[in-house]
C-alpha cells in the first residue's frame, strides 16, 4: 500500500477508534484507491486526510414533547462532509442508530456518490436518534419541526441541502420544508430536495433510489450479452429504496422475490409485482410498525421470521436495507448458490470480511452503492435544477436523465478499473473514478 496512505490509515485509526461504521468505510476506500494514488500532489497537499475527514461536523440537542405532554431529547447531526464540487448535499435519517460514527459514514460515501452522478453537488449528512417506530403522525410532525429549528441557520440552497433517507420520507419533507419556510420567511425550493410534486419537487424523486439501483444492474447485464427478463432478484428492506426497485424491476421484466425487516424476510415467487403491493409496501412504512410479516399475512406466502433474505437462490442480489446487514456467512451462501450479480443499493451493507469474499470470487460481479445507490440523490440534483429554472420536467423526461446517468457511472466505474488493471472490479473503479474527479476540483482550489 501508499506509504502516504498507510499513514494516513493510521491517524484515522487513532482518531476515530470508537467510530466503527465511519473507520469501516474510510479503511476500505483506501484500499480501494490503492492503485491510484502516484501523483505526487496529493501527499502536498495532504488531499487523502481532507478528503477522508469532514470539513465540519455540527451536532445538536432537539428537544420535542409527546402527545401525553412528556419532554424529551434527541440528539441531531449534520456533517457537511466536503465541498469541493459543490454545496454540500444530502440525506437525513431518523433512526435510533444514528450516532456521529453513522452520519460520518453516511457522509462520506455521500460525498462519492455525488461526485459520480456528474452534478454540482458536495456531499453531507445527518439526522437524529429518534425513533419513528409507534410515534403519531402529530409527534412526527413536531419533532420536524424542532429539529429544522435547530438546522435551519446552517442549511440553504447554496450551503447545504438536505433530503430523506431511513425515517424521512416525503411526508417528514413537507414538515421540515413547512417549517424551513416559516422561520426564513423564503420560498427557497432548493433548501430541501424530495419534496411533494405541489411545491418544488421532481417526478421520479420519491422512486429514483431504486430506480437507479436497477438501472444500473441492466447496464451490467447488457454488458454480458444479457438482459433483466425472467431474473429472480434478492432484494433486503421494504422501504423507499426496496419500493422503487421493485416498482422498475417489474417494469423491466424481472422479478423481486424477497423483501425484508427487522422480523425476518418474506419470500414471494410471484414477484413484488403488482400496484396493490407496492401500495401495501408504502402502509407498511407509514404503519411505523417496521415489520414485514404482516405482507405474508396480507398475501398468503412465506414468512421466515429472524433471518435474512440472503440464502435464497436467485440471479442477482440487491441489498437495499442498511449498513452491515450481509455478513461472512451470508457471502457464502451468496457464492454457493452461484448468484451472478451483486448490486448495493444500500450504504456500506456487506461488512469489510464480507464484501472482501464477494470481489474476490470469481463467479460474482460486484458493484458497490456509491455506484450503484446514487439514483436518488442524482435525481435530487435534477430537482435542484428544476426549482432552479422554476420548470419541471415530465416524468420520462426526468426517468431518462436517470437511466443515462446510471448508465454513464457504469461506463466510467468500468473504464477506471480498466485503466488500472483491476479486471471488472467496478468497486475499485467507482471510488477510483469518484476520487479523481473530487481530487481534481481541490487541486484547483488550491489549500
Ligand atoms: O443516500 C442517499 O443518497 C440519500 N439519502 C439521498 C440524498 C439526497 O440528497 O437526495
Amino acid at each position: 500500500m501508499n506509504e502516504y496512505a498507510v499513514r494516513v490509515a493510521a491517524n484515522l485509526r487513532q482518531r476515530y477508534a470508537g467510530e466503527p461504521e465511519y473507520l469501516q468505510s474510510v479503511l476500505t476506500w483506501l484500499e480501494m484507491i490503492d492503485p491510484a494514488l502516484e501523483d505526487p500532489r496529493y501527499e502536498k497537499l495532504d488531499l487523502l486526510t481532507r478528503m477522508a475527514e469532514p470539513e465540519r461536523m455540527i451536532s445538536f440537542l432537539v428537544p420535542w414533547v409527546d402527545d401525553k405532554g412528556i419532554a424529551h431529547t434527541c440528539h441531531g447531526y449534520r456533517v457537511q462532509f466536503n465541498s469541493a464540487i459543490g454545496p454540500y448535499k444530502g440525506g437525513l435519517r431518523f433512526h435510533p442508530s444514528v450516532n456521529p460514527s453513522v452520519v460520518k459514514f453516511l457522509g462520506f460515501e455521500q460525498t462519492y456518490k455525488n461526485a459520480l452522478t456528474g452534478l454540482p453537488i458536495g456531499g453531507a449528512s445527518g439526522g437524529a436518534d429518534f425513533d419513528p417506530r409507534g410515534k403519531s403522525r402529530r409527534e412526527i410532525m413536531r419533532f420536524c419541526q424542532s429539529f429544522m429549528t435547530c438546522l435551519y441557520r446552517h442549511i440553504g440552497a447554496d450551503t447545504d441541502v438536505p433530503a430523506g433517507d431511513m425515517g424521512v420520507a416525503s411526508r417528514e419533507i413537507g414538515w421540515l420544508y413547512g417549517q424551513y419556510k416559516r422561520l426564513t420567511g423564503r420560498a427557497e425550493s432548493s433548501a430541501l430536495t424530495g419534496k411533494g410534486l405541489t411545491y418544488g419537487g421532481s417526478r421520479v424523486r420519491q422512486a429514483a433510489a431504486g430506480f437507479g439501483t436497477v438501472y444500473f444492474l441492466a447496464r451490467m447485464l447488457e454488458d454480458q450479452g444479457e438482459t433483466l427478463e425472467g431474473k429472480r432478484l434478492i432484494v433486503s428492506g421494504f422501504g423507499n429504496m426496496s419500493w422503487g426497485v421493485c416498482r422498475k424491476a417489474t417494469e423491466l421484466g424481472a422479478k423481486v422475490v424477497t423483501l425484508s425487516g427487522p422480523d425476518g424476510y418474506i419470500y414471494d415467487p410471484d414477484g413484488v409485482s403488482t400496484p396493490e403491493k407496492y401500495q401495501f409496501m408504502v402502509d407498511m412504512r407509514y404503519s411505523g410498525e417496521d415489520r414485514v410479516s404482516t405482507y405474508a399475512e396480507k398475501f398468503g406466502v412465506e414468512f421466515f421470521p429472524g433471518k435474512r433474505p440472503w440464502e435464497v437462490p436467485g440471479d442477482a442480489v440487491l441489498p437495499c436495507a442498511t449498513q452491515n446487514e450481509l455478513d461472512v456467512d451470508d457471502a457464502i451462501h451468496i457464492i454457493a448458490n452461484d448468484v451472478r450479480y451483486y448490486v448495493e443499493g444500500a450504504n456500506m451493507p456487506a461488512t469489510a470480511e464480507a464484501l472482501k469474499l464477494l470481489r474476490l470470487s470469481p463467479k460474482v460481479l460486484t458493484v458497490g452503492s456509491k455506484a450503484a445507490g446514487c439514483g436518488g440523490v442524482a435525481v435530487s440534483a435534477l430537482e435542484m435544477a428544476q426549482n432552479s429554472i422554476r420548470y419541471n420536467w415530465s416524468r420520462s423526461e426526468v426517468d431518462e436523465k436517470l437511466r443515462q446517468i446510471m448508465g454513464s457511472i457504469y461506463d466510467a466505474s468500468a473504464a477506471a478499473a480498466r485503466e488500472y488493471g483491476l479486471g471488472y472490479d467496478l468497486i475499485a473503479g467507482n471510488d477510483i473514478a469518484a476520487f479523481k474527479k473530487i481530487s481534481e476540483a481541490m487541486i484547483a482550489q488550491g489549500l
